[in-house]
């Protein structure tokens, strides 16, 4: 296996320079041995694990992997979602290691738990691209990391709701990513560190998985306990899942945007659109759309490049006037 990474490399290395002109005997089917090591030597075959499709954050962030990792530029990419199931990516990723892939690409479900599996695609010589969430391991166990700034987006958001509600009694409930997940953990440590010290009250917490389903139901669950006018603000962390709130919130005969305020992180155009009907009050972005910057990474780290072990993505916020004003350009 090692054998086979570093013929790739002195492969890699002579055809970097022309990777986007020889993908002629690039094949999207065939398996990882085809790559590299095969016959023309020019395609970097890589095995790509993503969280699942759980939300049109994660929609978007798949069409942009494809299109970046595509035949045309070089790549034979082998594409599994693991519907959110942490020992079916982990086992994805053994795959993609037994079929002696260039490198793989992982968008981690949850943070820990990744040592053994890392290691493994070490001592077999493949390197490893993280894009998305972030990992617990030892960063020397992965080549790079691609993503966005979950804290700095929790904290955002936080200070949205510092600076509206942070003189008043509020009460707060939250519905949270997947549990283990680095931007669940990530953004509720920015937020509760924004509105540290504010009347703003955490009345309940739950995951809804960061899907529109498990926002719903959570919020119902919600409602029931705390009633409408028990409840006055909803952080979400992310839009789905706010959108799944919005429809609880009018079945319970209340008005969001109005009644129960909402905050929440992606800015996907569902998400925005909301914003610019009033039924959310505030978004602040995450950038799904990171194929370019991994498939750039991967190219270079197989080259021998030496490469920011983490590149971040810039991220906006707005309000309503603000997504009024960017929604006919949003990408996703
Ligand atoms: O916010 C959410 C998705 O990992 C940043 O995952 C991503 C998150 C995103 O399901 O919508």
């Amino acid at each position: 296996m090692k054998k086979r990474f570093l013929s790739t490399i002195a492969i890699a290395g002579a055809a970097a320079v022309a990777l986007s002109a020889c993908s002629s005997d690039a094949d999207p089917g065939a398996s990882g041995s085809a790559g590299a090591a095969g016959g023309g030597g020019d395609v970097i075959t890589v095995g790509f694990a993503q969280t699942g499709s759980e939300s049109g954050w994660r929609s978007a962030n798949t069409d942009s992997m494809k299109a970046a990792f595509s035949a045309e530029n070089g790549f034979d990419l082998i594409f599994n979602a693991a519907d959110n199931d942490t020992a079916a990516q982990i086992q994805a990723v053994r795959g993609f290691i037994n079929q002696g892939v260039d490198a793989i690409v992982i968008a981690p479900i949850v943070e820990d738990g990744w040592d053994d599996v890392l290691g493994e695609a070490k001592d077999a010589g493949i390197p490893v691209i993280l894009e998305d969430r972030t990992v617990s391991a030892a960063d020397d166990l992965y080549a790079a990391w691609v993503g966005d700034d979950f804290k700095a987006e929790g904290t955002t958001a936080g200070e949205w709701a510092a600076t509206t509600f942070g003189d008043t009694a509020t009460k707060m409930v939250v519905l949270e990513g997947t549990t283990g997940s680095a931007p669940a953990n990530d953004r509720a440590a920015g937020f509760d560190e924004a509105i540290a010290g504010t009347k703003i009250e955490k009345i309940d917490s739950l995951t809804g998985d960061f899907t529109r389903d498990g926002g719903k139901s959570v919020m119902e669950g919600f409602l029931q306990k705390y009633g409408v006018d028990g409840i006055d603000l909803v952080f979400a962390h992310n839009d789905d899942m706010a959108l799944g709130a919005i429809e609880a919130i009018e079945a319970a005969g209340a008005t969001p945007g109005k009644d129960i305020q909402i905050v929440s992180i992606d800015g996907v155009h569902d998400g925005m659109q909301a914003l610019v009907d009033g039924k959310i009050n505030y978004i602040v972005e995450c950038n799904p759309l990171l194929g370019e910057q991994a498939a750039s990474l991967v190219k270079s780290v197989i080259a021998g490049d030496t490469v920011e072990k983490q590149t971040f993505a810039v991220d906006e916020a707005f309000d309503q006037a603000a997504a009024e004003a960017a929604l006919p350009d949003r990408k996703y």
